[in-house]
C-alpha cells in the first residue's frame, strides 16, 4: 500500500494529530478534556482533534503508570524481564499460528531490548474497533491483546503476564515497532510511556516476500526503581524454557554488553520430548524412550457459540530417583506451579493404566493393593502443556488451572497413548512397572519411620540433645545454624546471640537424600535433628507456619568437603521443605577466608579481591604476612561472631529457586559423582542464588 494512500485513510478517521512531547507539556495532554480547549491554555491548536476515545486510550497508558503491580504484579526484577516474557510471547503466538520460526532477542548495550520475528508482520492497516493501525492498537489499548488482525490462532500467552505490549509500551521511556509486510516498511516510535512521536509510516521498501516485526524498547527507570539491567541467566532461561514448549521455533539470545557479544540459539524439534530428556540428563533412566502423548479436543465457549481448540502434550519418562516433585505443567507456555486440572487428569490416567497394564500382566497379584499415583511418580519426570483458549487461574499464587473439562481431555489422551506404549514396549513396561512397585514397598516401609519422626516432630521436650537452642520463641527473630563440624560448632555455641541464635553441629557428611531411600533418610540422625529442630514436619506435611526459625543458616567451610556438605544441605531442604527454600529462609553464611593483624588489630577479607584492597589501604610491605582460613574450626568464638554471625556485620547469601526445573537438574549435576561441578557450585547456582547484604 502506498503511504500517501495510507495517511489519507488516517485522516479520514479523523484520527487525532501527532503530537511532538518536545514541543509540548506533557501534563496538559494527559489532563486534556474537550471543554478546555482554549488558546490560553497554550494548548495547540492539533489538540483539537482529540476524541474521547483517544483520550482513554492515553489515560490507560497513564493508569498502568500510576499502578504497574496492577498490570505487572512487581516492578522489581521480575517485573522488568516480565517486559521481555511479554513481548517475546507476540513472536511466540506467530509461531504457533505457524507464520514465523525465526526469533531474535537482544539485550542492547544500554539494557534496552530488541525482539524481532519472521511472521507475517503486525497488521499495519487501520482496525475497525480502534481506528488505528494494528500495529498502534497493540500498542496503546490495554488488553488489545493479539487481536488485532483478522483470523489466526487464539492468542495463547493470555496468562498471568499476558498483559499487552501497550504495557511495555507505558512502562518504556521509548519504544520502537518495525513491520515489514507487502514490500514495505513500517515504523512507529513512542516515548515518555506511550507517547506517539509519529504515526505509524511507510518509512521503505522491502522485497516481496520479506516479513515480520521488530520491537526496541528501554524500560523506564522511574517504574523500575529497584534495577533496570537485564539478568542474562533469567532471560536465558526464560527463553530456552520457551523453545522446549514449542517445538521447531528457533530463539537466538544475544547480548550485546559485553564487548564480545555472547549469543545462544535455541532450537528443539523435539519439543517437551526433549525438554524431559534436558531435565533427566545425567540421572539413570528407566525406559529409554521418552513417552509421548498429544492429542487437542474443540470445546465451545461459555458464549455457547465460538468453538476453539484446547491441545494437550505430555511426554514422561522414569529415572532411579526417589524424588515425586518432577512433574513439570504448563498452560499456555506459563508455569502452573501449583498444578491443577491438567495434572489431575494425568495422575488419573498414569495411575489407571499402570494398574491396568500391572494387573492384566499379572505384574500385581489380585490380593495386592493398587498402586497409589504416589508410587506411580517416583523418579518420574514429566512435562504437561496445555493450551487453553480461556484458561482459569486459581489457587494462592494463581498458578492452578482451575478448569474443570481439562481433567478429562488430558486423562484421555494420556490413557491412550500411555497405554499403546505399555503394550508396545513390554520391555520398558516392565522396567517402570517394577520401578512402581519398588515405590510402593518403599512406601509401606518408610510408613512406620515416618509415624515416628511425625511423633516427634515440633514437642519442645524431644529436641535434638546436639542443638543449643536459642531463648526466644519468636520464630521471626529466631535463626538455627546449621555448622559443619563439632569444633566449630562449639564455637558458634560460645559466639552466638543466645537469645535468638540456635546451632546444630552437623557431624561429618549427611546423607545424599536424592540418592537414598526413604526408608534410610528417616533412619538417618543428622535428618533426624534438622527435622526435630525446624520442628514444621516434611514433604506433604510441612507446615511453614510451623518453622522455629525464620532463617536457617548453613555455615560450611570453604573448601571441597564444605562445598559437598552445603549442597546435600540444600537437596535435602528442596527435597523435604521446599516452602523453606521458596520463602527465601534458608541462607549460606559467609566466612572470611583471610586475616590480616596490623598494628594489634584484626582485619578480615572475604574473598581475593578484598585480600588485596586491605594491603593496599593498610600499605603493607609486600609479603606482610596473612592467615588463610583453612575452615571455620580456625577460628575462635569470638572471630566467628564478628565475622560471620554478627547481624550487624554479616553478609550472607539468600537461596531462592526461581525455576524447579532448573534447580532439580543443577542438583542433579552436583550430586553426580564428579568433583569439578560441584566445585563450581556457587558458580552455576548464579541460575537461583541471589546476593543478599544482610
Ligand atoms: F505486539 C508486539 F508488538 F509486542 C509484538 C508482536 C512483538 C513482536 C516481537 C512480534 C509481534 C508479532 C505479531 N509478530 N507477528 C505478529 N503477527 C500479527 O500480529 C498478525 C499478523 C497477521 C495477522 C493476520 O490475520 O493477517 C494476524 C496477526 C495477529
Amino acid at each position: 500500500m502506498a503511504n500517501e494512500n495510507e495517511e489519507k485513510v488516517l485522516e479520514e478517521a479523523k484520527q487525532p494529530e501527532v503530537v511532538n512531547p518536545a514541543v509540548e507539556p506533557e501534563e496538559d495532554r494527559f489532563q486534556y478534556k474537550k471543554e478546555d480547549v482554549s488558546d490560553e491554555k497554550g494548548l495547540v491548536k492539533a489538540d483539537a482533534n482529540y476524541t474521547a476515545e483517544n483520550i482513554q486510550v492515553l489515560e490507560g497508558l497513564e493508569a498502568v503508570r500510576k499502578r504497574p503491580g496492577m498490570y505487572i504484579a512487581t516492578t522489581a526484577a521480575a517485573g522488568l524481564h516480565h517486559l521481555v516474557w511479554e513481548i517475546v510471547d507476540n513472536a511466540i503466538d506467530e509461531a504457533l499460528a505457524g507464520y514465523c520460526d525465526d526469533i531474535q532477542v537482544y539485550i542492547e548495550p544500554d539494557n534496552s531490548i530488541t525482539v524481532s520475528d519472521n511472521g507475517r508482520g503486525i497488521p499495519v492497516d487501520i482496525v475497525a474497533k480502534s481506528g488505528l493501525s494494528g500495529v498502534e492498537t497493540a500498542y496503546t489499548i490495554l488488553h488489545a491483546g493479539g487481536k488485532f488482525g483478522e483470523g489466526g490462532g487464539y492468542k495463547v500467552s493470555g496468562g498471568l503476564h499476558g498483559v499487552g505490549a501497550s504495557v511495555v509500551n507505558a512502562l518504556s521511556t521509548l519504544c520502537e515497532v518495525t513491520v515489514k509486510k507487502a514490500g514495505g516498511i513500517h515504523y512507529v516510535k513512542f516515548v515518555d510511556g506511550g507517547k506517539i512521536v509519529e504515526h505509524l509510516k511507510k518509512i521503505g521498501d522491502c522485497g516481496p516476500n520479506e516479513h515480520g516485526t521488530m520491537v526496541h524498547f528501554k524500560p523506564d527507570a522511574e517504574i523500575f526503581t529497584e534495577t533496570t539491567i537485564y539478568n542474562y541467566e533469567t532471560i536465558r532461561n526464560h527463553l530456552r524454557q520457551m523453545a522446549f514448549l514449542n517445538g521447531g521455533v528457533k530463539i537466538t539470545l544475544t547480548d550485546k554488553r559485553p564487548e564480545t557479544p555472547v549469543s545462544e540459539t535455541f532450537q528443539f524439534n523435539g519439543g517437551i520430548r526433549e525438554y524431559v530428556s534436558f531435565i533427566n540428563q545425567g540421572k539413570d533412566i528407566i525406559n529409554q524412550d521418552v513417552i509421548y502423548c498429544r492429542g487437542a479436543e474443540e470445546v465451545t465457549l461459555l458464549d455457547g457459540v465460538t468453538k476453539e481448540i484446547i491441545y494437550a502434550e505430555i511426554s514422561l519418562q522414569w529415572t532411579t530417583y526417589y524424588n515425586n516433585d518432577g512433574v513439570y505443567s504448563f498452560c499456555n507456555n506459563i508455569s502452573t506451579k501449583e498444578g491443577g486440572t491438567h495434572v489431575e487428569g494425568f495422575n488419573i490416567a498414569l495411575n489407571k493404566a499402570i494398574n491396568a497394564y500391572a494387573r492384566q500382566f499379572k505384574l500385581l497379584e489380585e490380593k495386592e493393593n493398587n498402586f497409589t499415583t504416589e508410587d506411580c511418580r517416583e523418579g518420574l519426570t514429566c512435562v504437561i502443556s496445555i493450551k487453553h483458549p480461556n484458561p482459569q487461574y486459581e489457587g494462592q499464587t494463581k498458578t492452578k488451572l482451575g478448569n474443570s473439562e481439562v481433567r478429562k481431555i488430558v486423562s484421555t489422551i494420556v490413557s491412550e497413548h500411555f497405554r499403546q506404549f505399555l503394550l508396545e514396549h513390554p520391555d520398558q513396561a516392565k522396567a517402570i512397572v517394577t520401578k512402581v512397585r519398588s515405590a510402593a514397598k518403599g512406601r509401606v516401609a518408610a510408613q512406620a519411620a515416618r509415624e515416628a519422626t511425625r511423633k516427634n516432630a515440633g514437642s519442645i521436650t524431644t529436641l535434638p540433645g546436639k542443638l543449643a537452642d536459642c531463648s526466644s520463641r519468636i520464630p521471626e527473630e529466631c535463626e538455627l545454624y546449621i555448622v559443619e563440624g563439632n569444633s566449630a560448632g562449639g564455637s558458634a555455641k560460645v559466639g552466638r546471640d543466645r537469645k535468638t541464635q540456635a546451632i546444630l553441629p552437623l557431624r561429618g557428611k549427611i546423607l545424599n537424600v536424592e540418592k537414598a531411600t526413604e526408608e534410610r533418610i528417616f533412619k538417618n540422625a543428622e535428618i533426624g535433628n534438622m527435622i526435630t529442630a525446624i520442628g514444621a514436619g516434611i514433604r506433604d506435611e510441612f507446615n511453614v507456619e510451623k518453622i522455629r526459625y525464620h532463617k536457617i543458616v548453613i555455615m560450611t567451610d570453604a573448601d571441597v568437603d564444605g562445598d559437598h556438605i552445603r549442597i546435600l544441605l540444600l537437596t535435602f531442604f528442596y527435597r523435604f521443605m521446599k516452602p523453606l527454600i521458596d520463602g527465601g529462609y534458608v541462607y549460606i553464611a559467609q566466612p572470611p577466608l583471610y586475616k590480616i593483624e596490623y598494628k594489634g588489630q584484626a582485619y578480615y577479607a572475604y574473598n581475593d579481591e578484598q585480600l588485596e584492597q586491605l594491603k593496599k589501604g593498610l600499605q603493607l610491605k609486600p609479603g606482610y604476612p596473612f592467615q588463610r582460613y583453612k575452615g571455620l574450626g580456625e577460628m575462635d568464638a569470638q572471630q566467628l561472631w564478628e565475622t560471620t554471625m554478627d547481624p550487624a556485620a554479616r553478609k550472607m547469601i539468600r537461596i531462592t529457586v526461581d525455576d524447579a526445573a532448573m534447580a532439580d537438574k543443577a542438583f542433579t549435576d552436583l550430586m553426580g559423582d564428579d568433583v569439578e561441578p560441584r566445585r563450581d557450585f556457587i558458580i552455576k547456582n548464579a541460575k537461583f542464588v541471589k546476593n543478599l547484604d544482610i
